[in-house]
């Protein structure tokens, strides 16, 4: 691409965790949510199948309470249930990191490369996620170093918004801390909850579907691949712009905000 064409109004890339930056939730977030009910001596066993039906809920403890409401018959409900939640989700956080830090949940194809690459242009980085901010600092410790942190400018976490994917509260909240407007950035995620929130705040964003979510409607994406791609493992464009790329680059990236933001 020459240099006239590149996007200079692209200033920042904003990337959601779970899904995206890896494939944490079938091997981690939902062994660790059972690795507390075992510890607690609760009878909840979260299988594969079950797990992916409560994806639809975001956040750790609003999923727990919304198993009790949906999945649970009433005589079922543990006493007390409710206010044990954040307890709970303590135990679940102190697994899921310890299984981070196995460094059994890899970067997903591509991430660091183009985050790599991105810092070398000289792009502004932020996170959007769900998860709790401790997830997000020990997953990015055991694949990118504890430095990497400090490469993004801001990490919008979990509790931090008083509203959860599917909102766009969270972000809203990285686009206000690092005071760029929606055109100036654009979005990486994986899930329908996910692109409602950053459609929601009016962000440009790149899909990266995985088993959970291989079926969502991601109808305001700019484009849907099966995985950004490395070099020798191109990627599939599942919908969206057609290019003769193999992989996600930062040339591409800033065609296709380019193309959304002229539109
Ligand atoms: C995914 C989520 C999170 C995780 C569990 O977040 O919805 O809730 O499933 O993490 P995202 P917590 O895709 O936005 O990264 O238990 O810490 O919530
Ligand atoms: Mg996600």
């Amino acid at each position: 691409m020459n240099k006239k064409s590149v996007d200079t109004n692209l200033k920042a890339f904003i990337f959601d965790v779970d899904g995206t930056l890896s494939d944490t939730e079938r091997d981690g977030h939902r062994v660790a949510f059972n690795l507390a009910f075992e510890e607690y001596g609760m009878d909840w066993h979260w299988s594969v199948e079950t797990y992916g039906e409560l994806l639809a809920v975001t956040g750790g403890k609003e999923r727990m309470k919304f198993y009790v409401e949906k999945f649970l018959d009433e005589d079922k409900v543990p006493e007390g249930i409710e206010a044990k939640i954040p307890e709970l989700h303590a135990a679940k956080t102190r697994h899921y990191t310890e299984l981070l830090s196995t460094g059994a949940i890899p970067l997903r194809p591509g991430v660091e490369r183009l985050i790599d690459e991105a810092r070398q242009r000289g792009y502004r980085l932020a996170i959007a996620t769900t998860t709790t901010p401790e997830n997000v600092t020990v997953l990015l410790t055991h694949t990118l170093g504890a430095e990497s942190i400090d490469w993004f400018d801001v990490i919008a976490a979990g509790d931090i918004v008083p509203a959860k994917k599917p909102a766009p509260d969270i972000y809203q909240y990285a686009l206000d801390e690092m005071k760029l407007s929606a055109d100036e950035c654009i979005a990486f995620e994986d899930s329908e909850n996910g692109i409602k929130s950053s459609a929601g705040a009016n962000l440009c964003t790149i899909i990266t579907i995985n088993d959970y979510t291989q079926n969502h409607d991601f109808t305001d994406a700019c484009i849907v691949l099966d995985q950004m791609g490395e070099a020798d493992q191109p990627f599939s464009v599942i919908s969206g712009s057609s290019t003769d790329a193999t992989f996600l680059d930062c040339d591409l990236v800033s065609k296709l905000h380019q193309q959304t933001i002229n539109r």
